[in-house]
């Protein structure tokens, strides 16, 4: 484990407090003696002892359905490796399968609904499932608040509205996007209708997850770049607008990170939602993104994944190189949260993983003149 240098003593009451606080006093955009960092898909099939426990689990659904299993596998990395945060191992299609779509998993194919929505009926049928239907997510962020016993932060996380619509109407991996874009240039309000329930749902959800113990929380847009200049504001970046709006209103101090992929050239109003961070992909420079964003919110990203199958001569060098784009935090307030540019794969080498996270933790050092 890295020795943060931050360590506080836990408040009177308070035994489950980060020790190592770095990435939450990244977000709140203060100093910290290095960039903390984790990885979208820390917890997944690139580590043995993920496809260990999934295959005791049965299917991956019962896995993410077990608190005990989902504890495990969300702890699993953090054992391994010296990263700064945890995230939740769930996924986001949680909230549709609450909602009756009929969610499997069939191997080596991704993401199925037996009950796609396509037509009105379908799309006013639907309502924010009940908190019980979802029990088995908060019990899981409790049980490893529990286990992590403050050793790094807890990550809760959710789907964009926007991505969230795309596997319930296309039913699937959203491919060539087939039925929602039509949906959205013949029939914007019932689109807009089917978005409204999703922000309500995934608020929500949200504020339950930091009500049983998440310490800042996530929402992957991951189709928001498939978006035409417009049509992202209207369908993915608002709808993402009112969740941190109504998160901030139940938990004033929960750091809310928003991640559209592709999303580089929106950066400016991904910020103005008043998000404390935007994750950035690999197509964007982060002196640039810097420049734009850096006083209003932090940055997290961007490593491009493939660089973990190049060995770890290139691994050090990009990674200095991404630490370097950003250069150290300043004046300006801004900082950096280092990640991938998208989930790792799930063929990478563990020992990449091992060698990216040293040298981050050692170059941010040395970058800060420590
Ligand atoms: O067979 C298996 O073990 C399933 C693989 C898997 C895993 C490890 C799936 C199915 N989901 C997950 C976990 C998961 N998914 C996490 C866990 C926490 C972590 O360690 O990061 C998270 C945050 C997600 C989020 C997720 N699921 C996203 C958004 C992020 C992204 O990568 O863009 C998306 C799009 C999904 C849908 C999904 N679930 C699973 C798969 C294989 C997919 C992608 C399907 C597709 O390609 O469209």
């Amino acid at each position: 484990m890295p020795d943060s240098g931050t360590r506080r003593v836990p408040e009177p009451g308070s035994p489950l407090t980060a020790t190592n606080d770095t990435f939450l006093r990244a977000l709140r955009r203060e100093p910290t003696p290095y960039t903390p960092v984790w990885l979208m898909r820390q917890a997944g099939r690139y580590l043995p002892e993920y496809n260990a426990t999934r295959s005791r689990a049965g299917s991956f659904m019962a896995l993410a359905q077990s608190p005990d299993l989902a504890t495990e596998v969300t702890l699993q990395p953090i054992d391994r490796f010296g990263l700064d945060a945890a995230i939740l191992f769930s996924d986001i299609l949680t909230i549709p399968d609450a909602m009756g779509l009929g969610l499997s998993f069939a191997e080596g194919e991704g993401p199925r609904f037996a009950r796609p929505v396509r037509s009105e009926p379908d799309i006013a049928a639907l309502g924010v499932p009940d908190r019980a239907a979802l029990e088995y997510v908060y019990a899981a962020v409790r049980q490893i608040r529990r286990a992590l016993a403050g050793r790094v932060p807890l990550i809760g996380f959710s789907g964009s509205p926007w991505t969230l619509a795309c596997y319930m109407v296309e039913g699937a991996s959203p491919g060539a996007f087939h039925h929602i874009k039509p949906l959205l240039y013949r029939r914007p309000d019932l689109l807009s209708r089917l978005l409204d329930t999703l922000v309500a749902a995934v608020s929500d959800y949200l504020v339950a997850q930091i009500d049983a113990g998440a310490e800042a929380v996530m929402v992957f847009d991951t189709w928001g770049g498939a978006l035409a200049d417009g049509a992202y504001q209207r369908f993915s970046l608002e709808p993402m607008r009112r969740i941190v709006a109504a998160v901030a209103e139940h938990a004033p101090t929960c750091p809310v990170i928003l991640f559209t992929k592709g999303g580089g050239g929106w950066l400016e109003q991904i910020a103005a939602t008043g998000a404390a961070a935007v994750g950035v992909d690999w197509t964007v420079d982060l002196a640039q993104a810097r420049a734009r964003v850096g006083a209003r919110c932090a940055l997290q990203g961007n490593l491009d994944p493939a660089i973990l199958f190049a060995g770890n001569e290139a691994i050090e060098r990009e990674a200095r190189r991404v630490l370097d784009s950003f250069g150290p935090p300043g004046p300006d307030g801004a900082t950096h949260i280092f990640n991938l540019g998208h989930g790792i794969d799930r063929n990478t080498p563990p020992e990449a993983v091992a060698c990216l996270i040293e040298t981050v933790h050692g170059h941010s050092r040395a970058l800060r003149g420590a």
